[in-house]
């Protein structure tokens, strides 16, 4: 699936005051493409404003230095926005991921424009300039670039290095080709500085954090030649280390890089008292079908569940049911 990169550019031309808008719960991709082509028609003399439907989060408010993208309700009123005379929706093509943009959106008489690259689309009432093999938006971005002529500066290029880095698990999955790699090699001529990129987007854990990963690194325990793994993090832990509970996230990953495993589960005690455990798969066991024996859900290679009781009642129960389905 190509995209007519003529009507794009006959439609960018056509209009003046720009109001680009991305999904909720915005990641790194969906702000750097906001950012990276808020300074590629404002090279061109437009008008631009961008406003989503949630705060950029916290870890991720480095990409914005200046403050620029406001969010509805809060920053920015609809009435701010009456006198756009093109929305530019980026990296999504879903009413539901709009958020409260979705209403001012359809409401708006301006001309409606998507640049996205996922599967999944709604009529947004837009002229779609899809690419669904495109690894981030932001690689659709750097290409509007070319097609408008505007020469990348390192306000564009560090955003736009940011959202393929993003999507792409700093250029390591499947979906980076080696074009994915010339894009980015041209973003760093551009001014984009990886180093610096890296360490804003990972290497900012509090040492809490740090800590935690220890204690529950520490507790990793193998089963069945190494194909199960498992641990398990205590209330007191986060207390003793100064970590918050959003601190767990990723540690499950880290069991599952031990060469040969194939199943592995965390046991994570909830501040109100049972625990939350979190399933990894890469093989046939179905993480999704395990969650759903405690209520839980999710996909085949992740899901969690919650089961009230103490690790005691909790750990066993859970294990032999794992060890089953691994036999
Ligand atoms: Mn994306």
């Amino acid at each position: 699936m190509s995209i007519d990169w003529s009507r794009f550019v006959e439609l960018v031309g056509a209009h003046q005051k720009f109001l680009l808008v991305s999904h909720i719960r915005p990641d790194c991709d969906a702000l750097g493409s906001e950012l990276g082509m808020a300074g590629i028609l404002e090279a061109l003399g437009k008008d631009v404003k961008i406003v989503n439907g949630m705060a950029t989060p916290p870890n991720l408010a480095f990409i914005d230095p200046t403050c620029r993208i406001k969010v509805i309700g809060e920053t920015a009123q609809a009435s701010d926005l009456a006198d756009r005379d093109a929305i530019m929706i980026l990296d999504t093509s879903a009413w539901q991921q709009l958020g409260a943009m979705a209403e001012v959106i359809r409401a708006h008489s301006a001309k409606k424009m998507v640049l996205d690259h996922h599967v999944s689309q709604d009529d947004l009432g837009a002229e779609n300039f899809k690419n669904t093999t495109a690894e981030a938006a932001g690689r659709l971005v750097v290409e509007a670039a070319d097609a408008l002529n505007v020469k990348l500066t390192p306000e564009i290029a560090t955003p736009l290095f940011a959202a393929i880095a993003t999507d792409t698990g700093w250029y390591r999955f499947g979906s980076a080709s080696s074009n994915t790699y010339r894009i980015a090699a041209r973003l760093i001529d551009a001014g984009a500085s990886p180093s610096k990129i890296f360490n804003s987007l990972y290497e900012q854990d509090t040492l809490g954090r740090v800590l935690l990963r220890g204690v529950i690194l520490s507790r990793v325990k193998a089963e069945l030649g190494g194909k199960l793994v498992y641990t398990h993090v205590l209330k007191e832990d986060f207390t003793n280390t100064g970590a918050l509970p959003s601190d767990t996230e990723d540690v499950i990953n880290m069991a599952l890089a031990i060469a040969g495993t194939q199943f592995a589960v965390i046991f994570v005690e909830q501040q109100t008292g049972g625990f939350k455990l979190s399933f990894r798969s890469r093989c046939a066991v179905d993480c999704s079908k395990m969650a759903e024996q405690y209520g839980g859900g999710g996909h085949k290679a992740a899901a969690g569940a919650f089961l009230p009781g103490t690790l005691a009642d909790v750990q066993p129960r859970v294990l032999d049911a794992a060890r089953a389905a691994l036999q």
